[in-house]
């Protein structure tokens, strides 16, 4: 007899699989359908690690279920191709990306075809394919066309090392995600999205999402703040002052001003004897990052700037502080501090001196706010405050704010912590953002390739639909300038082009790597279209997504820019429904043996093709669930490995000969195993649909040993096992259902059903009464003898207290119902 060898079952398997089409996606009219979808792969040069097969295997075993069920099943893969290590490796290497990109697909295609999973390879699309870029270029244009992408001068992460400039999100620490190098801002021409504009919908659409935590963080990450903006007049200067507050009922409470070091009225501001100071102060602050900058336990620094700002109401002198604390990209980026009653504002005035008067009191009463070891932040009622006074907070903020807005001195406002989201990127290896822009050539010149400087940003041209793709020029030198219109500015001749006679010069920015995964899903629906980004026919026959499945670190990235994106196509009419992921589900990450990160610098990372060819995909994917519930972070274990690789190898002894085995047609299960079955295959169905896919490994090891001790196995017995087996194990499974007599792929076999009566449990937890009370409980089998049940009764405390030294009279028994016992 053979023994069970992955090595020889699973490349037969993944043949066929591929040769019969299996896992084609189709509907059928009338079936249910379900859009399994993976947060898709950015194919780096180092291959899959045992992450990508965790999420991988959990939708993989909802697909595959699903199919068994009836159910016309979506599952696509793809790869976002585009990005930044492909582009660092051409800088080093010469090799250009597409090459590299090629390559590494390549590699991680092997290696998930390795693993089985049941993808419909056929709408394998790469969002570097030209054919996508089309698309990603035409939704730009939407986006361009609805006045969301537009250009701003902006204070952006320009990182000298990479040579381009990173969202907030990529920048960690003031050092790049990517690489850990320095960051500072610089105000630069950008291609900017206006999120911000969604910023109300994005909050509340997720509320009828079923999402874990993501939705608060998200929430959190939008944060809405309402408030009022408000004027102060500069002493000597004819500007004003604007400066962002959520509680304008604290004006009365305003002792100082402070801005931001990137406040574009800083210098203009600063007198004389304060410049020195305070240009050095706003050098010392440029690489900082906005977390560091806000930290409440961080020591205030800052610089008076010698300027003075006047309260719009008393007109009192404020002096104009300026202080990292107060961020450039938020609300005004100025503020009126309230030293009383803001944490920030208080450790400022202490540090530096400044004035503390209190304006809000909590029960009412004037107090002295030299003792004062921290600000009031709580709300009260108005006190020192002119018309305010006795009002509670809410009303008093109303009441300023009303106030403010009649005598035209300020307005209200809803602040976002959200910002419009920076869009271009100074690199070679993105979608050329396809807008281009008029050209002013120098008196007598002809030929604007020799006057590289003479563009007119301010009036960018969206590219024609039908000239799209704008594809990416070749080059030879992809390293960044430090000229920040990045490596597209040196490819002259794509660059600058005529039309009608004039010279015009393209966008030599490129979309940041977020673009491709923000409509992906999308394509998948209809990859091959080539007239459309996808059709209403595809769109309404597999969307939404019914499950979407990735890391967690995607939670305010990923899926907010790609639900804002959805959100303008549903405002186009391209989409129907306002949200695109029904439910996620975030993996949790898994750790080296000693629960560690796993790293190539700490040398604990496993490589899934050493244990497919140690153990087989099989048992990799089966202890991958096996590890523990998948939303957790568990470690690694190499004998875990081993543990599974023996549960399959058992299953096989036990299964994979039952057909030659004489009587196999006609052997019955005894009762108890029959059971066991019936209540495996409830539980393995609904385990897999709470995606609790641990305890389905665990209960079919526990059904796989009762099989291996029963002398004949029944075929129909082994049929089922094999069947619900099929999804975490699906190379073994069609091998052993073959076997068993299996014609065709079992795929698409129906899903083994049950008995409910075979489910529910034979073990009655019994109430035991003495002369009539209720003394004790009992567990018993529903058909336990009288012998058993005074077997069972014999030494509970309860019943033992009522009938110790008395006879009994009387036993009434009824399996099931009645234990009465009557002493006297
Ligand atoms: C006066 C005041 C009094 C404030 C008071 C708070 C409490 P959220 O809730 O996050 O929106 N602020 C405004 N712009 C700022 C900036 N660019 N950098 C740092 N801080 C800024 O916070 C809004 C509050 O944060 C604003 O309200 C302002 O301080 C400060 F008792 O104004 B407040």
């Amino acid at each position: 007899r053979p023994k069970y060898d992955p090595s020889a079952i699973e490349p037969k398997w993944q043949t066929r699989w591929e040769q019969e089409k299996t896992f084609e996606a189709r509907r059928h009219p009338g079936r249910p359908k379900a859009y399994i979808l993976d947060m898709f792969p950015y194919p780096s040069g180092s291959g899959l690690h045992v992450g990508h097969p965790e999420g991988y295997t959990a939708t993989d075993i909802v697909a595959r279920y699903q199919r068994m069920r009836g159910v016309d099943v979506l599952h696509p893969m793809g790869w976002d191709s585009f990005g930044l290590p492909a582009e660092q490796h051409a800088i080093e290497t010469g090799t250009h990306p597409a090459q590299t990109t090629a390559k590494n697909i390549a590699t991680f295609k092997r290696q998930l075809k390795s693993l089985g999973f049941s993808y419909d390879w056929s709408r394998e699309l790469a969002t570097t394919d030209e054919a996508y870029v089309q698309w990603t270029q035409w939704i730009f244009l939407k986006l361009f066309e609805r006045g969301l992408a537009y250009q701003a001068e902006l204070p952006v992460n320009w990182c000298p090392a990479l040579g381009t400039v990173l969202a907030n999100e990529e920048v960690i620490d003031g050092k790049s995600e990517r690489g850990g190098h320095p960051v500072v801002r610089l105000p630069l021409r950008q291609w900017t999205l206006r999120i911000t504009a969604y910023a109300d919908r994005l909050a509340q659409e997720l509320q009828g999402l079923d999402w874990p935590e993501t939705k608060e963080k998200q929430v959190h990450w939008i944060g809405r703040s309402e408030g009022a903006e408000v004027d102060f007049a500069l002493e000597g200067r004819s500007e004003k002052l604007r400066i962002f507050t959520t509680r304008p009922d604290t004006l009365f409470g305003a002792t100082y001003m402070v801005i931001a070091p990137e406040h574009p009225l800083l210098e203009a501001l600063t007198t004389p004897e304060h410049r020195r100071k305070v240009l050095a102060y706003r050098d010392s602050v440029v690489s900082k990052s906005d977390l560091d900058r806000t930290a409440l336990t961080k020591t205030k620094t800052g610089e008076f700037t010698g300027a003075h700002a006047l309260h719009p109401i008393t007109g009192a002198r404020l002096p104009i502080w300026v202080a990292d604390f107060v961020l450039g990209s938020y609300g005004t980026g100025a503020i009126m501090s309230v030293p009383a009653h803001d944490e920030r504002d208080f450790e400022f005035a202490r540090a530096f001196g400044l004035p503390v008067v209190e304006v809000v009191s909590p029960d009412g009463q004037l107090h002295d706010t030299a003792a004062w070891t921290e600000a009031f932040t709580a709300e009260g009622v108005a006190v020192r405050s002119g018309f305010l006074d006795g009002q509670r907070t809410p009303e008093a903020k109303a009441a300023m704010s009303a106030h403010l807005e009649q005598k035209g001195l300020g307005t209200r406002r809803v602040q976002y912590r959200l910002r419009d989201w920076v869009f271009s990127r100074q690199r070679y290896w993105g979608e050329p953002i396809p807008v281009y822009f008029p050209v002013d050539l120098p008196p007598g010149s002809t030929d604007p390739r020799k006057h590289p400087h003479t563009v007119r940003y301010s009036e960018p041209i969206p590219v024609a639909e039908s000239e799209l793709p704008v594809r990416l020029p070749e080059l030879e030198d992809f390293k960044p300038s430090d000229d920040p219109a990045g490596p597209l500015s040196r490819a002259l001749d794509w660059r600058f082009f005529q039309k009608d006679g004039k010279w015009y010069a393209r966008e030599t920015n490129t979309m940041p790597q977020w673009a491709g995964s923000c409509w992906y899903y999308l394509r998948f629906i209809d990859p091959h279209n080539t007239q459309a980004a996808f059709s209403k026919e595809a769109y309404d026959a597999w969307m939404p997504v019914d499950l979407y499945v990735g890391g967690s670190e995607h939670a305010v990235l990923h899926l907010l820019y790609a639900r804002f994106w959805h959100k303008v196509l549903f405002d186009c009419g391209v989409v129907s429904h306002p949200e695109p992921f029904g439910k996620l589900v975030h993996q949790g990450m898994i750790l080296g043996e000693n629960n560690e990160k796993m790293s190539k610098s700490r040398g604990n990372v496993v490589n899934p093709d050493d244990v497919v060819q140690k153990h087989g995909a099989d048992a990799l994917r089966v202890y991958e669930m096996f590890m523990g519930p998948l939303e957790a972070v568990k470690p690694w274990q190499t004998q875990g490995v081993t543990g599974v690789r023996r549960f399959l190898e058992r299953a096989w002894n036990t299964l994979a000969f039952v057909r030659e085995e004489p009587g196999a047609a006609e052997a019955t299960l005894d009762e108890e195993s029959l059971r066991l079955l019936h209540k495996t295959v409830k539980k393995v169905g609904e385990d897999i649909e709470a995606l609790r896919l641990n305890t389905a490994v665990s209960a079919l090891m526990i059904l796989s040993n009762r099989l291996a001790d029963i002398p004949r196995v029944p075929l129909q017995t082994a049929k089922t096992f094999a069947l619900l087996l099929s999804p975490f194990a699906p190379h073994l499974a069609e091998e052993l259902w073959e076997r068993l007599g299996g014609t065709k792929s079992l795929a698409h076999e129906p899903w083994p059903t049950y008995d409910p009566a075979l489910t529910v449990d034979d073990v009655v937890e019994m109430g035991v009464q003495v002369n009539g009370k209720l003394r004790g409980k009992v567990k018993l089998r529903r058909d336990a003898t009288e012998a058993e049940v005074r077997a069972a009764i014999a030494n509970d405390p309860g019943v033992l207290a009522h009938t110790q030294g008395k006879t009994e009279k009387k036993f009434v028994y009824v399996p099931g119902r009645i234990i009465n016992l009557v002493v006297g």
